[in-house]
């Protein structure tokens, strides 16, 4: 049988997966999600009766990191089942075919599976010069983009560059480029940002599409809340010495060594909403701040352009989720001008029309 016409089950016993290492998979996955494993059970029975869905994968400007960060985590970890769910139907980074195959390997999958299949997209769009500063078989990235989301079901923006604009849009942005969201205003569109993200939050976020049926819920950023719904800071393992008052002065002082928070080194984690501290890095092994350098704020929008990594931030721009829904209903956004509160704002009505629409 065609690869991308099994189902979750064939593709599985094809690859001598067991059932209940595909259990474990989804009980895990759930965990991550702080979801009862009874979720787990049930994502792994719906998702092994579904066909594997179609999903394209495109690359636009960016550093690759993302792609890296998704496929270092591949083998050993049970993350590599990911690919026995989604039938990966174009990746040109990942895929064997070249060229004209590749192209049409895109074309095909557009047509087999119209209306169902998900784009995943890694970085920004130019727009600058008739964006000519990304381009592929003759056609701007602008123009591969609009053709490949044009019969989506739904787009997934992987990495900063993708959710916000990322590196390429900092100042002064010289190709023009622009996010996702900002070009994609008929379908829903989920952000899962990081510069690079961490990979069980790409496959989580996925998953958690693919069983649901439905874009998960998203925060006033459109990333998903199971994952992007505590800042780091709140879940960070120094936070006690931050509310003792106990703070590293040098990267290589006593307290540094002590665990001490690194607050005052310029640490972004009380601004910045990801999984880091709990999920962590490298099937769990470890994080930026446990490394023992501060938090960049790399899941954040303009993270490179608020300002010096190592300079202390106020106290009074510290965020909880009650300030943000608060300032999303204001229409204050913190560290966000009012331009992208709109925007995201447009997007979340679109995403909740178009769930109208397919319920
Ligand atoms: Fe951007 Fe990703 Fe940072 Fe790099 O694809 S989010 S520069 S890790 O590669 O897009």
């Amino acid at each position: 049988m065609n690869e991308s016409g099994m189902t979750v089950a064939e593709s599985l016993a094809s690859h001598g997966v067991s059932r209940r290492t595909f259990l474990k998979f989804c009980i895990a996955n759930a965990s991550l999600m702080a979801l009862p494993p009874t979720f787990g059970r049930a994502m792994a029975e719906t998702l092994l009766k579904t066909k594997r869905p179609s999903v394209i994968y495109m690359s636009f400007q960016e550093c690759t990191g993302c792609l890296e960060s998704l496929s270092r985590s591949f083998s050993p970890s049970l993350e590599n089942l990911i690919f026995d769910v989604i039938s990966l139907d174009y990746d040109d980074t990942l895929m064997a075919a070249a060229g004209s195959a590749a192209e049409e390997a895109r074309h095909k999958a557009m047509e087999d599976n119209k209306g169902k299949y998900l784009v995943v997209v890694d970085g920004s769009v130019p727009t600058n010069d008739g964006g000519i500063y990304c381009t592929a078989a003759g056609k701007t990235a602008l123009q591969i983009l609009q053709e490949t989301v044009k019969d989506a079901a739904a787009v997934v923006s992987v990495g900063t560059c993708a959710s916000y604009g990322g590196l390429p849009y900092a100042s002064p942005n010289p190709t023009g480029a622009k996010p996702i969201s900002e070009l994609v205003t008929d379908k829903p569109v989920i952000n899962v940002p990081g510069c690079p993200p961490i990979a069980e939050v790409i496959t989580g976020t996925l998953l958690h599409y693919f069983s649901l049926g439905k874009v998960p819920e998203l925060d006033d950023k459109l990333r998903p809340m199971v994952f992007y719904g505590n800042t780091i800071h709140d879940r960070c393992y120094r936070r006690p010495f931050y509310d003792q008052g106990k703070f590293a002065k040098t990267f290589d002082d006593e307290g540094a060594r002590s665990g001490w928070c690194l607050y005052e080194l310029g640490c972004k984690g009380p601004v910045t909403y990801n999984a880091c501290a709990t999920i962590k890095w490298n099937d769990g092994t470890s994080f930026p701040i446990e490394s023992g350098h501060g938090c960049l704020g790399c899941s954040e929008p303009q993270f490179w352009d608020k300002g010096s990594f190592y300079k202390a931030i106020p106290q009074s721009t510290f965020t909880s989720n009650e300030k943000i829904a608060a300032a999303a209903v204001a229409g204050v956004a913190l560290g966000v001008g009012s331009a992208v509160v709109s925007r995201i704002r447009s997007r979340q009505k679109a995403n909740a029309n178009s769930e109208e629409e397919t319920s």
